[in-house]
């Protein structure tokens, strides 16, 4: 049998054009690592299409050839790559009758709750980043470490290792980062648009996120709330908020960060639900009852045909006895 590497290298050589997929909400790891391989896989003169219907977030708007990124391929791609998520419809940031007409599936992804449901299944719940693993698969496939790949693999790894300051920054990690520097990738303009730029709208919802912050369960649980009218209010959308469950976490003595925010779509009304938390809590599994996903320490998920009134009560009691709840440990 082959390893998930020869596999996948093998399916990149036997097919001509690719679909590049992440999951809803792309991050800095989704669009970086999408945006790495499709421009590897170009580079080997055939077709790759980064795919995104939830489009680039403002703060990965400084990634090299970020505005290639679209909503649908041009027509079916011969193989499907899925990367950072569990490959599962609800999951994919691209419409999903692409991922089922490929010829070739194949899941590349670092997300504990990930199973292999496709055709070459490489999941590593070690890896930093999916990222990383792109890295890997690049060194592996022998292609040249481009300035504008490096850059890109570089905000992945970033972007899930907070900067390099989470527990998952591995010495493989720091390895890469040295790498991808010396290829030209620059970590300065990496920290800045992802972790210290923030637009002026953004920075008035936050002043409105902490005004409302409530504290619960003696402090273990911080939470806050956004509605359609916040949002208004300041002209911003959902992608303003990213960072206030951030502000939340980092409060001493909290354990469980959550931010809610009332959103709609043609399906009616959505709770995005963001949540932080003390690894042990177990932040996937919380996401999970609602369908959500994510890490241990960082996850979300969406509640639909709620009011919101009616999500955030039952998150916040939800999550009231979560915290007294013993939950599985982290395999290692
Ligand atoms: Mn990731």
């Amino acid at each position: 049998m082959l390893a998930p590497l020869d596999e996948i290298a093998q399916a990149i050589d036997a097919h001509d054009s690719f679909l590049i997929a992440a999951h809803v909400g792309p991050d800095g790891d989704a669009i970086g690592s999408g945006l790495a391989l499709q421009q590897a896989i170009r580079a080997c003169g055939k077709e790759a299409w980064t795919i995104s219907t939830d489009s680039v977030p403002v703060s990965c708007r400084f990634l090299p050839d970020w505005q290639s990124v679209s909503s649908a391929p041009p027509r079916q791609p011969q193989c499907a790559i899925i990367i950072d998520c569990d490959g599962s419809r609800d999951r994919v940031a691209a419409p999903y009758h692409f991922v089922q007409n490929a010829k070739f599936r194949v899941l590349i992804d670092h997300h504990r709750t990930s199973k292999p449901i496709f055709d070459v299944n490489w999941l590593d719940i070690a890896m930093p980043a999916t990222a990383q693993m792109i890295y890997e698969l690049l060194k592996h496939l022998q292609t040249p470490l481009t300035p504008e790949i490096a850059q890109c693999l570089l905000c992945g790894l970033s972007t899930d290792t907070g900067n390099f300051r989470f527990s998952n920054t591995t010495p493989a990690c720091l390895r890469a980062a040295a790498d991808l520097v010396e290829s030209g990738a620059d970590p300065a303009q990496i920290a800045l648009k992802l972790f210290d730029e923030r637009s002026l709208e953004a920075t008035k919802l936050l002043a409105i996120a902490l005004n409302k912050m409530q504290v619960d369960c003696d402090g273990e649980l911080m939470w806050t709330t956004l509605t359609t009218q916040d949002f208004q209010s300041v002209l911003v959308g959902d992608e303003s908020s990213e960072n206030v469950v951030n502000i939340l976490r980092n409060v001493r003595g909290a354990r469980l960060a959550i931010v809610m925010r009332e959103r709609a779509d043609e399906t009616g009304p959505i709770t995005r639900v963001s949540v932080r938390a003390d690894p042990q809590l177990r932040a996937d599994l919380f996401c999970a009852q609602f369908g959500g996903g994510g890490h241990a320490a960082a996850a979300g998920c969406r509640v639909r045909y709620r009011p919101f009134e009616e999500s955030v009560k039952l998150i916040i009691s939800n999550a009231r006895h979560w915290l007294s709840e013993e939950h599985p440990v982290i395999e290692e």
